[in-house]
């Protein structure tokens, strides 16, 4: 599985079933060579049991404590697990031997695959290679800098969304009590849409869906801008269910992607051996970006046949009591043309309606989505239109109903709650203030596009990361990389080595952590941590394997004896690192919900967050009611021969962390240097497939370019183009961003092919 650099890309039809035995042998073989095969069945036998630790794969929920299987993982999560409890190691003999400039021209998946990070680095100014530092002396160094600075809006502390609760609550009180809101995180760049467009809508920021919504009462599941079959696989499992009661599945995606044509449950012979399960009972094949007009064209059609059978459409009680907007709403699906909604969504109307059928046979609909509707410029329209939707019918607030952003990193949504945000509400900031006797700043904070205009222009001293990888996951990576040298100091904590650690600050260090698989032993005993899933359930995550270096530290303990190094004993600090219960007793008494945690988390499966609107209908919004909104159709204006581009994850990486050159579910083995590209729109360039072309993304009279690609003819609507992240961040510009949410627009970029002049690489 390790993959070979040279091999040859290879290009073959996609694959229509997913997951199955080739899954289970493909994750098996995986782990083996990465950490043997005793530590290997040690270790997957303990992913997401209850009494061992969480899966760092993703943030899809567990089934409740007495349902689980003994394999409950996925084939990524075994990669994700094995990669991080790999025995290959990068010490300090290593970064003797490699100058910063020699790891540079190592790819992404070499460099990660060099191992686990062992001990401290740093890098001195002008400096050709990291040497040891010591703990002390890194973070003395970290607090030296920080108290330099003229402001304390000079440092940004970026945040991925591996951190624990516990992490991200003492890093976010690190920030403030410096007096910065500058925490910006990676769900900047992946559901900041969805809360946007929720908590206007909704007032609530998260999903309020349950995973017994979906395997239990749901008659309808419409997944779109989602690949769960090589992002979130367990959910296929989740939908499996739902369709052995009935359930019907709508998938809406410019890609027929394999997890949701059929699905082989691994974890049932019947699965392994049996013909699978065929998920999908409708695919749409919409243009990319067209989701806000298909889902205006469908309430349009909803509202006309409203009219035609009154009474029987919408959920006219509903409306009345818990909804405003609805006037209005309904002038603006009046006024728009069909001709409109099929231009921009490539679909036509009796496709649309053919959906609508669907709808009105269904009493609860559960509307599903990732990255494939956040990430454009009219993302937090589209989320609302789709809330519209759910409204009519009164799809919200009952069993098997309502709005479910599916999260990315494991605990992204818990860091969101523990307060990583750039501009968390008052109400938190007072309760912080008030439970450690200081003044949380006030003002909002960088996120992370505006964090990389501020380093471009000099304004930023210190960048500080809990974990991720910044300069490879953000937009415009030449600018990025440029704006990071800026910095004074760049201090990385990390598990593995990676692109950030190599564009640095003028001084940089490499904090290394233990991971989320391994034992955490604190004062006297073995600490845990907690983490929220995609579905608002908290539990507990217990690391059991050895650490990897004696000499990483626990990511809680890195920012509190930062804290520790920066303001003395002003917070108990080194009472909170030697016992995460203390932290979980901060917890209990700051944030919303988390009352009495230290008991509710024990229990086995642990706890249920308050879900808003699921309870009893309740709209924390500004009117105190559900709001429908009002959404003009609109998508990129794609200039002839020109190309729409979205930058999406092969079925072997898990975000920047590239774990091989295969994407098994799409017929590409070898190589990622590949653009999918619809067979006509090849022809009609005097293209075929196999012909190695440069994209070039076009924005305000400015390019950007990657070259050599290999062009790959797929079912994708004519138009569209697609290719593979982080590689592609070249192409994004910097200020090209949704509205409202400022996320960068990486899956709808105007691109053209120019055949190329380089041979590929
Ligand atoms: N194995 C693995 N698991 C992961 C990750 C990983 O990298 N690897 N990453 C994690 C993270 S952080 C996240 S956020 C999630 C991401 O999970 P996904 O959102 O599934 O990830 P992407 O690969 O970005 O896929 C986007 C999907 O949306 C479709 N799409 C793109 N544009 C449009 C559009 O305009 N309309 C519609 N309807 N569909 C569109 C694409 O064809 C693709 O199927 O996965 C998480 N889980
Ligand atoms: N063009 C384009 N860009 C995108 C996207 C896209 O679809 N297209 N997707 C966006 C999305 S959805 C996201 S979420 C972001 C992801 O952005 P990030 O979260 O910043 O990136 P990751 O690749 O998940 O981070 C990987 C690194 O995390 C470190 N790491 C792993 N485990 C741990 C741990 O336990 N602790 C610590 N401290 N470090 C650890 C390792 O060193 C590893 O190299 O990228 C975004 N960027
Ligand atoms: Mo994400």
């Amino acid at each position: 599985m390790t993959a070979n650099p040279d091999d040859e890309l290879h290009v073959r039809a996609p694959e229509t079933v997913s997951v199955g035995l080739p899954a289970v042998r493909h994750a098996l073989q995986y782990a083996r060579t990465q950490m043997g095969v005793t530590r290997s069945a040690a270790t997957l036998l303990s992913v997401n049991q209850v009494k061992g630790f969480d899966c760092p794969g993703c943030a899809w929920p567990d089934p409740p404590a007495g349902e689980r299987s003994h394999s409950e993982f996925c084939e990524n999560g075994a990669k994700a697990v094995a990669w991080e409890a790999t025995r290959a190691r990068v010490d300090r003999e290593f970064f003797a031997a490699h100058s910063i400039a020699q790891l540079r021209d190592l790819s992404d998946h070499e460099l990660e695959l060099r191992g686990r990070l062992t001990e401290p680095m740093y890098l001195a100014p002008g400096a050709t290679h990291y040497t040891p530092i010591t703990w002390q002396d890194a973070l003395g160094l970290t607090a030296d800098h920080l108290r330099s600075m003229s402001s304390p809006d000079r440092a940004a502390f970026y945040t991925s969304g591996r951190a624990s609760n516990e992490a991200a609550f003492v890093y976010q009180l690190l920030a403030r009590r410096l007096g910065t809101n500058n925490l910006p995180d990676c769900s900047n760049m992946c559901h900041e849409s969805s809360g946007a467009a929720l908590v206007e809508t909704i007032g609530v920021g998260k999903g309020v869906v349950s995973r017994e919504d979906i395997t239990d009462h749901a008659e309808l599941i419409v997944i779109v801008g989602q690949n769960p079959g090589t992002n979130h696989p367990r959910m296929l499992s989740a939908l499996e269910t739902a369709k052995r009661r009935g359930a019907r599945i709508v998938t809406i995606n410019p890609l027929p992607e394999a997890g949701m044509v059929r699905f082989k449950n691994p974890q049932k012979v019947r699965g392994i051996l049996g013909e699978g399960t065929t998920l999908t009972d409708r695919f749409l094949p919409v243009r990319l970006s067209g989701d806000l007009a298909l889902f205006i064209g469908v309430n349009k059609a909803l509202l006309e046949r409203e009219a035609r059978a009154p009474g029987t459409v919408f959920d006219h009680d509903f409306i009345a009591s818990y909804c405003d907007g609805f006037d209005d709403v309904q002038t603006g699906w009046r006024e728009v043309q069909w001709s409109r909604v099929e231009e921009l969504c490539g679909l036509t109307r009796d496709e649309i309606e053919g959906f609508v059928d669907d709808v009105l046979a269904a009493r609860s609909v559960v509307v599903c989505w990732a990255m494939g509707i956040t990430q454009h410029r009219n993302a937090v329209a589209t989320i609302r239109e789709i809330v519209n939707f759910l409204l009519l019918r009164g799809n919200i607030g009952r069993p098997g109903t309502g709005p479910s952003p599916i999260r990315g990193h494991s605990n992204v949504q818990g860091d969101r709650t523990m307060g990583i945000w750039e501009k968390m509400p008052d109400a938190f900031l007072d309760r912080l203030g008030d439970e450690f006797g200081f003044a949380p700043p006030r003002p909002h904070g960088l996120d992370t596009v505006a964090t990389i205009r501020a380093m471009r222009d000099g304004d930023i001293d210190v960048f500080f990361a809990l974990g991720g990888n910044f300069v490879a996951a953000t937009p415009d990576t030449a600018l990025t990389r440029a704006a990071m040298q800026r910095c004074a100091l760049s201090v990385h904590v990390a598990t593995k080595l990676n692109r950030s650690h190599l564009h640095h600050g003028r001084e940089a260090l490499i904090l290394p952590c233990l991971g989320r698989t391994e034992r955490d032993v604190q004062g006297t005993r073995d600490q845990f941590v907690t983490v929220e899933d995609s579905m608002s359930m908290v539990h507990a995550s217990h690391g059991r394997l050895e650490p990897g270096s004696s000499h990483l530290r626990s990511e809680v303990r890195i920012v509190c004896d930062l804290g520790r190094a920066l303001f003395g004993d002003d917070i108990d600090w080194a009472a909170m690192a030697d016992d995460y219960s203390i932290i979980r007793s901060h917890i209990s008494r700051v944030v919303d919900g988390f009352e009495d945690f230290e008991r509710r988390v024990a229990r086995p499966g642990g706890f249920m967050l308050p879900r808003g609107p699921h309870g009893g209908r309740i709209f924390r919004t500004a009117t105190g009611k559900a709001r429908f909104t009002r959404n003009a159709p609109e998508a990129p204006q794609v200039p002839d021969g020109y190309l729409l581009l979205q930058t999406m994850r092969s079925h072997d990486q898990f975000n920047t962390t590239i774990y091989g050159l295969d994407d098994r579910y799409r017929g590409i083995a070898g190589g990622r240097e590949v653009v999918f590209v619809n067979e006509a729109d090849l022809a009609e360039r005097g293209l075929a497939e196999g012909d190695v072309v440069d994209v070039v993304s076009t924005w305000r009279g400015e390019e950007r370019r990657l070259r050599a690609l290999r062009c790959v003819a797929y079912p994708t609507p004519r138009g569209c183009a697609a290719t593979y992240f982080p590689e592609a961040n070249v192409l994004v510009p910097l200020d090209s961003t949704a509205l409202e949410s400022n996320t960068p627009t990486s899956k709808s970029l105007v691109v053209r092919l120019e055949r190329s002049v380089s041979t590929p690489t």
